[in-house]
């Protein structure tokens, strides 16, 4: 009798102990890092990290955003009245690919910058100094990169003068697609939920102000023609986080 209470003590304990080892074993190995001060987003590029100024809000392109053509512009957003004397740098290997000057918003709430379209694919530096009311100012950076391979996986919609992307499932169908100058981007609810079309950033829809619908209700529908290449990162701002989209003017 005893000698049974031991035999079964003992295979309780070897189970035990079996269990333990599996507890661990899956923890075995250093967790992955990254180096020092950089946030990656794929294997091509590497970004820095970013430097926000004082009364900064947001960003288009967002910091480490990869996208599939050139932005037609970088915008950065405030929280308080810009003034002159407030810059933007674009650079990617030490040239300058910000054309034409600094545009500050009617609203005074941000500010602008063409880029030249003929950029190449690589990592751009954004530096900018943000100038206030009594003179001061202050400075920021933030990075995004340019990879035009990115585009392949764009639906193609270029051979059409007029393109529908359905709004439903709580997302852009398609989500990201490629069109030629001139074209007319036609949006339909056809879900039972409001949703939007909103020019990236969320909140501040700045990056091209010409891109933002009222609410729209199923069965709604919204309309745009593109006259610009460039790409053109938006969102449905109902569902920021996951109702995202991008068009690619050709
Ligand atoms: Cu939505």
């Amino acid at each position: 009798m005893t000698r049974h209470v031991l035999i079964f003590g003992f295979i309780l304990f070897s189970a035990l102990i079996l269990a333990g080892c599996k507890k661990i074993s899956p923890n075995v190995g250093p967790p992955g890092q990254s180096p020092a001060g950089q946030v990656q987003n794929n294997n091509k590029f590497k970004f820095e990290n970013p430097k926000k100024s004082a009364h900064y809000e947001s960003n288009t392109p967002a910091h480490g955003a990869v996208l599939a053509g050139v932005p037609i512009n970088v915008v950065i957003d405030f929280n308080f009245d810009l003034a002159e004397g407030s810059a933007i740098s674009i650079k990617n290997d030490g040239r300058e690919y910000g054309i034409a000057d600094v545009v500050i918003d009617k609203n005074k709430l941000a500010m602008r910058r063409k880029m030249d379209p003929a950029a190449p694919d690589g990592v751009y530096t954004v530096s900018y100094k943000a100038c206030w009311p009594d003179g001061s100012c202050h400075e920021g950076n933030f990075q995004f990169a340019i990879d035009r391979t990115k585009s392949q996986s764009y639906e193609d919609m270029v051979g059409k003068s007029e393109v529908i992307v359905g709004l439903s499932e709580i997302s852009f169908k398609p989500m990201n697609l490629k069109i030629k100058k001139g074209t007319k981007v036609v949006w339909i609810n056809d879900d039972n939920v409001e949703h939007y079309v909103n020019t990236d950033s969320h909140p501040a829809h700045t990056y091209y102000l010409s891109q933002n619908s009222k609410s729209l209700a199923s069965g709604d529908s919204y309309s745009l023609t593109f006259n610009e290449a460039g790409v053109y990162p938006y969102h449905c701002s109902a569902h920021a986080s996951n109702m995202t989209g991008s068009i690619l003017v050709e």
